[in-house]
């Protein structure tokens, strides 16, 4: 792993301040009935991707995640603005408008989705890791899921092939406390998800979530393994989400308290602590970083606002099609 300088802090505060004040910017124009259907925000849990980011190979390495997804591609490498218009159903979006929030995409920055099916990307991240393999490719693929995915019988599966094959994935739970409004104390006779990679005998372990610089390290770790043929880790990044799970949830299940709690170990204000601790930057520096997001959160919002929704023949242009099949007559 390259080493965490102080270029690297700063780099995670911005990184970490821009994808907060997107989703931010999400949550506002949502209420205004801009962007529809679901939206599940990560406010809270941006130390889990900082520190994976650092660790990882961003020209070979692969991740798939949930449907919490739009900031992850933008750590990748996709234009937030296509995000963005994704979000807004529009034709500049990244999968032409038609994906929406929760199948952001990018096959060219290897960020394979975005998935609405709760555990149904656990399967693909073996997958994509077993293609690796094959292809004697040295990528390691990273697969995130929820703590609500880990009870699937895909998980299980998955991670007995990972095992029984050794193949360059990480898999990672963040575990936010919540599947909807159900905590994890309350589906889970074992509330330690990590050990779950025991009975597979996979390296696993728990890793405070919160804190980018430990999720670097214990990340990189795991990585190393994989790419030097060492098979597959298990993670548990305990973290927590801020927002509700979705933009209508009354949130009945979680005290004020709870949440005011976890903001004290806001991995943005601890990694702006050991910034100004160290004197990496003044108060004023970061003021300037904290106008620059704003500035590129509104570009954004520009681009998809002034973007065009698609056409509506491009609706045949995404449906499987054959000459002989009698059903569609549509050109
Ligand atoms: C197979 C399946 N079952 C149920 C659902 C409904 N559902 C959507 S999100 C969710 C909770 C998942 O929680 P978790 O994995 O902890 O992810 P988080 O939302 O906390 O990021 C459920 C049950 C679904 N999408 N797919
Ligand atoms: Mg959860």
């Amino acid at each position: 792993m390259e080493k965490i300088t102080k270029e690297t802090y700063l780099k995670w505060y911005e990184d970490m301040l821009f994808w907060r004040k997107f989703e931010d910017k999400l949550a506002a124009v949502y209420i205004q009935q801009k962007v529809r259907g679901f939206l599940h925000l990560y406010n809270g849990q941006e130390a889990v991707l900082a520190g994976a980011l650092h660790a990882m190979d961003l020209t070979k390495d692969r991740m798939l995640t949930a449907y919490r997804n739009h900031v992850q591609p933008i750590g990748m490498g996709v234009d937030p603005k296509k995000v963005m218009a994704e979000l807004y159903g529009k034709v500049t979006g990244t999968s032409k408008g038609m994906g929406g929030s929760m199948h952001i995409f990018s096959k060219e920055h290897r960020f394979y989705g975005g998935h609405g099916i709760v555990g149904g990307q656990i399967p693909l991240g073996a997958g994509l890791a077993f293609a690796d393999k094959y292809f004697k490719r040295d990528s390691v693929t990273l697969c995130y899921m929820g703590d609500g995915a880990v009870r699937q019988g895909s998980l299980h599966e998955s991670f007995n092939l990972a095992m029984l094959w050794q193949l360059p994935v990480v898999f990672v739970c963040e575990n936010n406390g919540y599947a909807m409004g159900t905590s994890v104390a309350r589906t889970s006779h074992s509330t330690d998800i990590w050990k779950l990679g025991l009975g597979y005998e996979m390296p696993c372990g728990p890793v405070d979530g919160m804190d980018p610089v430990t999720v670097a390290k214990e990340m990189s770790k795991a990585i190393e393994r994989a790419r030097s043929g060492g098979g597959p880790t298990f993670l548990e990044m305990k973290t927590y989400r801020y927002r509700g799970h979705s933009m209508s949830d009354a949130q009945h299940y979680r005290t004020k308290d709870e949440v005011e709690e976890y903001k004290k170990i806001d991995p943005i204000s601890q990694v702006k602590e050991v910034i100004l601790d160290k004197k990496y930057a003044t108060v004023e520096e970061l003021k300037e970083i904290d106008k620059e997001v704003k500035k590129r959160v509104s570009e954004c919002e520009k681009f998809a606002e002034e973007s065009d929704y698609p056409p509506v023949n491009q609706l045949y242009d995404v449906v499987y099609d054959q000459e002989d099949y009698p059903f569609v007559q549509h050109k």
